[in-house]
């Protein structure tokens, strides 16, 4: 075969999209993550826009015909049951119109839709009319039930997205998952269970689910209840930019936008809550225990995404990326908790490169936006379209043709990225 048949990275971004898509909806990967996942369709959304801007819409059209009446968007809908993944509807006994789980994820569909509204307005206006109220319900939802003085607080270690960061070591230990049972995982059958996180943190995520079941997935009682309560930087920070960016879209189509800009502020407020002054950092704050996580993670640097620039945290961006090939380490390097190849306790991830180089730039970080891009378009291209990479080998590790690595080489990386994708 000659070089010419070679696929184009571009190509090979679109064809992972098409493949995982199983219609109306773009499954992670193939096997492993078999459903629609809240955050990784916002970013399929991105990725579809660059050349397919209605289908990029019908991605985040049918994440929201999740919505539970409370306003809530679930983590997973599950469309269609699937014996490849654990745990599935059944476990979990959502309550909403789709089958799906009983949390959230990083709400960062809202800004992914103003990227695909800025790509293509015109194309762009009557779904955007019809998913505002939607959004904005969403939002509201953790205003009204998941605030600790401004900061979004998780009560699940996998609502943030960051399932086994040392972020919540302490309140993991916290929990004794006493009567959880057994059950099958499906993911170490999947990948590499030293990529993966182990029983400990397994037994205490079906735990929680568990609690969350018998309490019908009330707001209110789980703040009783629930153990696990950790105000967190990646949904603080990413709920304050949707905000922002929500309320530019709601301006764009004539809509009183008060009440977001009240929510700005109250996120403002509440973002300076997680800054850790012992560790000179954003980072994770247990509200039931009162205590730091003690983490440099790669959530601590959404602060310019949020619109927050801070010289300490340019001080520690310089210190992680002197340390390691392939930034931005989900886990400080220098810490003995550091695991290069387990999930998020060191792995590099392209989505959360895209989001905090996407904030670089935009708070004037210019040089150090572009060196993010240019190393993670090279992690890409030399080491494929992984779920996540070994930040100081750039090897890959999880799943492999992965959605939303494909769509952060369509949108941030490639360099045929249309204008207004980034
Ligand atoms: C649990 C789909 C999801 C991502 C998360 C990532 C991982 C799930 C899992 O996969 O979590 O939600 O089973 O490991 O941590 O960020 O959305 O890609």
């Amino acid at each position: 075969m000659t070089n010419q048949m070679t696929p184009t990275m571009d190509e090979q971004a679109r064809a992972i999209l098409r493949g995982n898509d199983r219609g109306g909806y773009t499954v992670p990967t193939a096997g492993l993550y078999p459903y629609q996942w809240n955050w990784d369709s916002a970013f399929a959304a991105w990725g579809f826009a660059t050349f397919d801007v209605a289908r990029a819409w019908v991605e985040i059209e049918t994440l929201l015909t999740g919505q539970w009446d409370n306003g809530m968007v679930p983590h997973i809908l599950f469309h269609r049951p699937d014996p490849g993944y654990f745990p599935g509807p059944d476990v979990w006994g959502g309550v909403g119109p789709v089958p799906s789980s009983g949390i959230s994820q990083p709400p960062v569909a809202a800004s992914f839709a103003r990227r695909v509204y800025d790509i293509d307005p015109d194309a762009s206006r009557e779904a955007l009319a019809r998913i505002f109220p939607r959004l904005k319900a969403w939002h509201q939802w953790f205003m009204d039930w998941r605030l600790d003085q401004g900061a979004v607080c998780i009560t699940h270690p996998w609502e943030a997205g960051r399932d086994n960061t040392p972020d919540w070591d302490g309140a993991m230990a916290g929990i004794d998952p006493v009567g959880v049972g057994d059950y099958t995982r499906r993911d170490t059958s999947h990948v590499d269970p030293a990529m993966r996180p182990t029983k400990y943190d397994y037994d205490r995520y079906i735990w929680l689910v568990q609690l969350g079941r018998r309490l019908n997935w009330d707001e209110a009682a789980l703040l009783e209840e629930n153990p696990f309560r950790v105000a967190d930087p990646t949904m603080t920070f990413t709920l304050l930019r949707a905000q922002r960016d929500l309320a530019a879209l709601g301006r764009a189509l004539g809509e009183d936008v008060s009440s977001i800009d009240v929510a700005i502020q109250e996120l403002e407020a509440g973002a300076e809550t997680l800054w850790n002054p012992d560790l000179a950092c954003y980072d994770a704050r247990d509200v039931r225990s009162g205590k730091w996580a003690g983490c440099v993670s790669n959530a601590s640097f959404l602060n310019w995404y949020a619109g927050i620039d801070h010289p300490g945290m340019v001080a520690q961006y310089d210190r992680i990326t002197s340390i390691c090939k392939y930034p931005v380490p989900s886990h400080d390097p220098s810490s003995d908790r550091f695991d290069a190849k387990r999930y998020w306790r060191g792995p590099t991830w392209g989505i959360m490169n895209a989001l905090i180089g996407l904030g670089l730039e935009e708070c004037g970080h210019t040089d150090r936006a572009e060196a993010l891009r240019k190393t993670t378009g090279e992690l890409i291209r030399d080491h494929g379209f992984a779920e996540y990479f070994d930040p100081l080998t750039g090897h890959a590790a999880g799943g492999g043709t992965f959605t939303w690595t494909a769509a952060v080489w369509l949108g941030w990386t490639s360099p045929t990225r249309p204008k207004g994708a980034s």
